[in-house]
């Protein structure tokens, strides 16, 4: 028999092992309830992305040691590249050491936040550390920094204070890429990881507000840069940033590099391009055109996407004062012009050679970047145009029928660069959904084939050059000097006029030809092709055409290859 306080025990037993299971279960449930919880480290507030995609236009800034020898940052570090392969011109001994004279003491940050601002840009972006390991900021996790150099002072934190006192929103690039890191891909690569945590999350605590992280990892996963719980620290220091998908993971929006992305509404994007070639700062490098420059961005924006432009400062800590002058004179344009960029929407007439479009309220802005003809056929849409005007300048004629809209606008009103047409609707242009504009060209679609593709890759192979879209193109390996396109038209057509649009102006010497039985005949010829050219010759009836390049500066790379049946005869695709 029990005695009394055997029983108690027994009974506190007993409520022991009740509490502990309703604890254990209680537990599950709440890790279970844990792992529900949507990760909403993954991806920032939509109020976030909304106010970063209004912004539309940035600065991208390459700097570092390296700009002592003006080659490309990082690429050009001689050694190995561990998980990547090739190495750079530089011996990494040399490359390594050029932080010991890098003292550009005309930097100054705020005279660089100003040219972004004098340009119309919202946000800047710039490289705290590149794959080559060099971190521009004072980290406790590294001797390689800047403030051992004869510079001394941190970049980053001079840069944060200048974009927070003049009101630019503050990026930092970050490459968790790096080749010159010990543990970096080896068997102590967890090390690394620490190293890269620790770093980020310097960066996302000791320069105040930062708006957006900008990884590149070069196709690195979440695995690599043990990316969740990253982000989670990111997200919990920094709670409104924006993270773009090179940190090994989707993150925020997309980022098509040295090309217009594709029309896309769906999910947020940012081109990221250069001003001249190079990233990191290159002594008499290409500059693009200010026709170039405008129209990337307006093709970014009309695709709905961002565009984050890129400046390589020079080892003294300027930027380059021809850049800055492309800068302002982009600024200058987006001064009057800029209602038709910031906090529109791309579309609803897709990009295309033609040019592009964007909307906002009840407004859809024509941005006609090419004139092939006197008149834009668009497609049809579903509200009414209750009035127009040229906004560049000038009058249309604007012709709304069931099946198109034809826009005329005397040749005088035509702009170089862009002729803008405001188009007010009866209702929000938001609920007309995103239509292509076909144009009409016999090649698009049609097989194509070439001489060669830059790395054999499909982003750039011959289709791309008959595709109608101007976001892609062919492209060749560099140094090539000749080149062909050939193109199937399925069946013998008839055509008088050709258009082409190249990038770089590259081409130096080119041949059409038309293919007869097992001959090629040249119907016609020229010395260069450029981003614009177009030609008329006599109808010519074939099958098999070719674009023959016989000599280039470097490897021709095509955005468009058109042909178009007499005009009597057009016919659409
Ligand atoms: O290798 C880098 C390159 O140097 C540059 O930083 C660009 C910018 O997007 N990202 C990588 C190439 O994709």
């Amino acid at each position: 028999m029990k005695t009394n306080k055997q029983l108690k025990y027994s009974l506190a037993v007993c409520l022991g092992l009740v509490v502990c299971s309703i604890a254990a279960c209680s537990l599950n449930q709440a890790v279970a309830a844990e792992s529900k919880k949507p990760k909403d480290y993954l991806r920032a507030a939509p109020e976030n992305v909304k106010k970063w995609r209004e912004m539309k236009f940035g600065l991208f800034i390459h700097w570092g040691p390296v700009s002592l020898k003006g080659t490309e940052i990082g690429w050009s570090r001689g050694g190995e590249r561990r998980g990547r392969g090739g190495k750079g011109s530089i011996p990494a001994e040399e490359y390594d050491n050029l932080y010991k004279q890098f003292n550009p003491v005309k930097f100054n940050a705020d005279e660089w936040v100003q040219i972004a601002k004098d340009a119309g840009m919202k946000y800047l972006v710039f490289t705290s550390k590149h794959h080559d390991g060099f971190s521009m900021f004072d980290s406790k996790h590294t001797n390689y920094k800047i403030t051992n150099s004869p510079f001394k002072r941190d970049v980053v934190k001079e840069l944060a204070d200048a974009c927070h006192k003049a009101g630019l929103k503050l990026g930092y690039y970050y490459s968790p890429v790096d080749w010159y890191h010990p543990d970096y891909r080896t068997e102590t690569h967890s090390k690394y990881i620490e190293f890269l945590h620790g770093q980020l999350r310097e960066i996302c605590t000791n320069y105040g507000k930062i708006d957006i992280i900008w990884f590149d990892g070069l196709g690195g996963s979440a695995k690599d840069w043990d990316s969740e719980p990253l982000f989670k620290m990111i997200r919990t220091l920094q709670p409104h940033v924006i993270i773009n998908n090179r940190g090994g993971l989707p993150a925020d929006h997309d980022t098509p590099e040295q090309r217009v992305g594709k029309f896309q509404n769906d999910r947020p994007w940012e081109t990221c391009m250069t001003i001249c070639r190079q990233w990191a700062w290159k002594p008499n490098d290409q500059m693009k055109s200010l026709k170039q420059c405008i129209q990337t961005l307006v093709r970014a924006v009309g695709g709905d996407g961002n565009l984050l432009f890129n400046v390589g400062p020079m080892p003294d800590g300027r930027i380059e004062p021809r850049q800055v002058e492309r800068l302002k004179e982009m600024g200058q344009w987006l001064k009057k012009y800029g209602q038709t960029i910031y906090a529109t929407r791309g579309g609803p007439f897709k990009s295309g050679s033609w040019g592009a479009s964007t909307h906002k309220d009840n407004t859809i802005y024509v941005h006609v970047l090419n004139w092939s003809d006197d008149t834009i056929i668009l497609p049809p849409i579903p509200k009414r145009i209750v009035a127009n005007s040229v906004l560049t300048g000038g009058t249309a004629t604007v012709k709304q029928a069931e099946d198109a809209i034809e826009i005329s606008v005397p040749k005088t009103h035509r702009r170089e660069i862009d002729t803008i047409i405001e188009l007010k609707l009866d209702g929000p242009a938001s609920q007309i959904s995103p239509r292509a504009i076909l144009s009409g060209s016999l090649t698009a679609g049609k097989k194509a084939t070439a001489s060669n593709v830059y790395g054999n890759s499909r982003g750039y192979n011959a289709a791309k050059a008959v595709d109608d879209d101007p976001a892609t193109r062919w492209a060749t390996n560099s140094v090539t000097k000749q080149a062909w396109l050939e193109i199937d038209l399925g069946k013998p057509m008839t055509f008088d006029r050709v258009k082409i649009s190249e990038e770089y102006d590259r081409v130096q010497k080119f041949q059409l030809q038309f293919k007869a039985g097992d001959t090629w005949t040249t119907f016609a010829e020229g010395t260069k092709i450029g981003s614009n050219y177009s030609k008329q010759f006599k109808p010519v009836t074939a099958r098999h055409v070719r674009l023959n390049i016989l000599d280039a500066t470097d490897g021709p790379t095509i955005w468009e290859f058109q042909l178009f049946a007499p005009k009597k005869e057009a016919k659409t695709k």
